[in-house]
Order: structure tokens, then C-alpha cells, then sequence
């Protein structure tokens, strides 16, 4: 892993280690905290279910899974500062990490659908949003509240969004928000809320810094404030290449490219093309294992390489016949998020 930061802790999975398995190994799966990890006793540990509800309901973590039926997703997580290293060199962004490739991953969540719990606790009409709000406090506040994020109503009651306590088979680690986390596929990491303990229905969006400040798009000259910008939801379609590595040497002739492409929403991942010309001719790569529609796709691709140096890019398509822009330039915004130009490595062919 590439750690960014000790404490809070921030790291993300190396290029070559993300290429290794569809399903992301847990032990090299990204962490990213604003803030140090809670201790949290599992006894003493409740969830709340609470605000515009007609029955505001409490679960320890047994009455949770003796309930409701569990359910397994495979999902991917993208944090939305992913790649915001090329968007720095553009122009610098102070107080934000300089992620590369490796802030996102698939595991499959293990849990209970978040919408058979809402309907236990009978929401009402006007509760056009659900936020989550975990017990962790960051400095980056100066608010003495959890970390918080909402969602809408209308997502939030989607079968695929999860109140997960397993992570790969294995217990939700702590660094990746045990007990108990939400999983929304398809949006920014940031709405997976980690210890969870308050689930709030409301007639508004989270008025925390995490939903109202951080985690929305401005245009460049604008400055993060409570509700200017785009609040994120939705990743947007990227793609990047893993293997081989940024500045790596390779054996001139054929080599083998691997990378991911991910395609946000409800979206699928449905061409992947990659490049030695800047796009003047692509070949198509293949794409790998099919997790299913809330899971990235691997792909790879076999291209021939002269000796001497060379940029390969990677673009993807989704199944609305999106693709991604070419430049990180245009993208830049103060706080960096959603890299999704085409992604890019360096490498020298050897005779
Ligand atoms: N309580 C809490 N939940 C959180 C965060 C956090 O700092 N505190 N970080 C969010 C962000 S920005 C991302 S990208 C994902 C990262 O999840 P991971 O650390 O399990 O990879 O968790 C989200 N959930
Ligand atoms: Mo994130």
C-alpha cells in the first residue's frame, strides 16, 4: 500500500497489487478516515433509527441480523479524490491527499438491506432523504459531530444499498468502519458511512460539513462553502491502467496492459480501448470477471511496443455510450475531486 497519512490514517492499494484480483483482498483494500479510528465496544455499541419516522427504532448488532435477511453485494468503492494526483499538477489543492489510482476497490458486503430496516421504522412522506452519521469527529469540522453523509430517499431504498458487518467474508474491520457501515454502491465512498450509529430521516439533505462543504464540485474559481457547488452522488465513469506500472521498463515487443474501469450509478462498464498514439488508433481491451452491475471490471490488453519510451492511455465506455475527456486540465476544481480523464502511464521498452 501507498500510505498518504498515519494519522488519520490514509493509504491506497498499489497499482500492480489492485490488478491482482477483481475482488479487492481486504488487507490491501484502501482506508481513507478524517479522522482516527473510534474504539468501539460491541456491547455497548447501538444503531439508532431516528428524525422523520413514525416508529424511531434502537438494534444492537444481534437484533440487526436476527431480523432482517442478509444479503451479499459485490461492490466497488471509490473515493471521489481518487487520481486527484494529475489534478495537481495542474494547480495546487492544500489539505488534500495526492491519491493516485489506488483509492478505490471491490470487495463483496455482507448485511441487511438498508430499506428492510427504513420500512421498520415507517418513514414518513416528506423524508426525502437518509443520512448516516458514524462517531468519529475530525478536526476538519471544528464541529463536534460525527462524520455524516446523506443519500436520497429514493436511492436509500434501492435493494443493492447495505448495512454491512462483513467485509470479504471476515468481520468488518475496524479501519473499514466495524461494527457496522453502509455500502452505497455506485456513490462516491464518501455516503459509505463507517461506524455507523444514526440513521436520521429528513426533509433536507446532512447538514455536516462531509455532505454540506466537502464532497461537492465548484467550478474553479468558486471556494468550498455550506451549500455552494454539486453535492457528488454517482461516481463517474473512469478508467486507469495498473499493470504495468507508471515509469516502469518493459521488454520491448508484446506486452500485456491491465488496468480497471468503473462505471458509476447504474451504469456497466462496456468498452475499454487503450492507446500509444494520444488516441489516434485504439486497440480494444478485454474485459475480465463480471461481478456484477455495482462491481468495476477488469480488463486487459496486448499491445506491441517498440524500444524506446511511451505513454499508454486507457479510456472506457459505459453503457449510455459515455466516455471519458482526454485531459485532466479541464477537470480541476479546488478541493480535487472526480478525475475521470483518460488514464495515463509512462514506460520505456528495452532491446
Ligand atoms: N465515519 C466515517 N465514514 C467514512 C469516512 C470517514 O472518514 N468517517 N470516510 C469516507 C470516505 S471519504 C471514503 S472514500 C470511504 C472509504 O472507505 P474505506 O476506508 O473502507 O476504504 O469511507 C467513507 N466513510
Ligand atoms: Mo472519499
Amino acid at each position: 500500500m501507498v500510505v498518504h497519512e498515519d494519522e488519520p490514517f490514509n493509504a491506497e492499494t498499489a497499482r500492480g497489487a489492485l490488478a491482482e484480483a477483481s475482488v479487492t483482498p481486504t488487507a490491501a483494500f484502501f482506508a481513507r478516515n478524517h479522522a482516527p479510528i473510534p474504539v468501539i465496544y460491541a456491547t455497548a455499541w447501538r444503531l439508532r433509527v431516528e428524525g422523520l419516522v413514525g416508529v424511531p427504532l434502537t438494534f444492537t448488532l444481534d437484533e440487526l441480523r436476527g431480523r432482517f435477511a442478509e444479503r451479499e453485494v459485490v461492490a466497488t468503492l471509490q473515493c471521489a479524490g481518487n487520481r486527484r494526483k494529475d489534478l495537481l499538477e495542474v494547480r495546487d489543492i492544500p489539505g488534500e491527499l495526492p491519491w493516485g489510482p489506488g483509492a478505490t476497490g471491490t470487495a463483496s458486503w455482507r448485511g441487511v438491506a438498508l430499506n428492510d430496516v427504513l420500512r421498520a421504522a415507517r418513514p414518513h412522506d416528506e423524508a426525502e432523504y437518509v443520512a448516516f452519521v458514524g462517531c468519529d469527529v475530525s478536526d476538519e469540522t471544528r464541529l463536534p459531530a460525527g462524520y455524516g453523509g446523506s443519500i436520497s430517499r429514493r436511492k436509500a431504498e434501492r435493494p443493492e444499498v447495505l448495512l454491512a458487518w462483513e467485509m470479504n467474508g471476515e468481520p468488518l474491520p475496524a479501519v473499514h468502519g466495524g461494527p457496522l457501515r453502509v455500502v452505497v454502491p455506485g456513490f462516491i465512498g464518501a455516503r459509505s458511512v463507517k461506524w455507523l450509529e444514526r440513521i436520521e430521516l429528513r426533509d433536507e439533505p446532512w447538514d455536516g460539513f462531509f455532505q454540506s462543504t466537502a464532497y461537492r464540485l465548484l467550478t474553479p474559481e468558486a471556494s468550498p462553502s455550506p451549500g455552494a457547488g454539486v453535492p457528488l452522488g454517482e461516481v463517474a465513469l473512469n478508467s486507469d491502467i495498473l499493470v504495468p506500472d507508471d515509469g516502469a521498463h518493459v521488454a520491448a515487443g508484446a506486452v500485456e496492459v491491465r488496468g480497471y474501469a468503473f462505471a458509476g450509478g447504474e451504469r456497466r462498464v462496456a468498452r475499454v480501448d487503450v492507446s500509444t498514439d494520444e488516441g489516434a488508433t485504439w486497440t480494444q481491451a478485454a474485459l475480465l470477471e463480471d461481478h456484477g452491475r455495482w462491481a468495476w471490471r477488469l480488463w486487459k490488453a496486448e499491445l506491441e511496443l517498440d524500444p524506446g519510451p511511451h505513454e499508454i492511455v486507457v479510456r472506457a465506455w459505459d453503457s449510455a455510450a459515455a466516455s471519458q475527456p482526454e485531459r485532466p486540465g479541464p477537470l480541476w476544481n479546488p478541493k480535487g475531486y472526480v478525475n475521470n480523464a483518460w488514464g495515463r502511464v509512462r514506460v520505456v521498452a528495452g532491446g
